[in-house]
């Protein structure tokens, strides 16, 4: 199995991203922003409450995220490896990602830090807003209230991760092919094919 987690700010293009590799590289796609936005729109208990949290730029309770990446996980028995998108977006949502692999007999091969200034973040987010239908978009003060709950709470995972040497930093601004291009050389190398 081949695990990699797709790591950034909110807005630095790891949905983007993610779409390109699934497809070149056959790893299942988890991304936690889907998987509580489908929810929403099935309107599911689960969802109600999600969507309080969503809407003011908050994360999500760490247990309502691992339970929904537990389940995930055990839909896919054969899959040859998951493209993690928006999680793990706190310290305890690694270690319990780290613990659900081992009882898979795997672990995360690589950490991929996409880099964006909070300009360029923010902008990017904006201008989905107008076409997103996401609530979480059109609002700076909740495009904002996100980046700080990134900067508390998520920016630590890259530092968890980095005592085991899994991070590698790319730089997220310029053009999409061009970023696809450096994320694909990483896994290559660290991919045993
Ligand atoms: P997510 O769905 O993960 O949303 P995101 O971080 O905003 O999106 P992403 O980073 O994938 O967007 P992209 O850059 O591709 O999370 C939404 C919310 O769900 C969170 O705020 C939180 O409340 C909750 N949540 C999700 N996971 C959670 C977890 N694990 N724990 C707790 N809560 C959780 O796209 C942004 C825009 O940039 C697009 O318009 C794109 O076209 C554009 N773009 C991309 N690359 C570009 C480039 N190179 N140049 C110019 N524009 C680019």
């Amino acid at each position: 199995m081949f695990n990699v987690i797709l790591f950034g700010p909110p807005g630095s293009g790891k949905g983007t991203q993610s779409e390109k590799l699934i497809d070149r590289y056959g790893l299942v796609h988890l991304s936690t922003g889907n998987l509580l936005r489908e929810q929403i729109s099935n309107q599911t208990r689960l969802g109600l409450e999600a969507k309080k949290f969503m809407d003011s730029g908050q994360l999500v309770p760490d247990s309502v995220v691992i339970g929904m990446i537990r389940s995930a996980i055990k839909e896919n028995p054969d899959a040859e490896g998951f493209l993690f998108d928006g999680f793990p977006r706190t310290v305890a949502q690694s270690q319990a990602l780290d613990e659900l692999l081992a009882e898979n007999h795997s672990e995360i091969n690589a950490v991929l830090a996409l880099e964006v200034s909070e300009d360029e973040l923010i902008s990017r987010l904006l201008n989905r807003g107008k076409t997103s239908g996401r609530s979480d978009d059109t609002n700076e003060q909740v495009i904002r209230a996100r980046i700080t709950e990134y900067e508390n709470k998520t920016a630590a995972v890259a530092e968890y991760y980095d005592q085991f040497g899994k991070v590698v930093k790319i730089k997220g601004e310029g053009d999409v092919e061009a970023i696809f291009d450096a994320l694909c050389n990483e896994i290559e190398a660290k991919k045993i094919v």
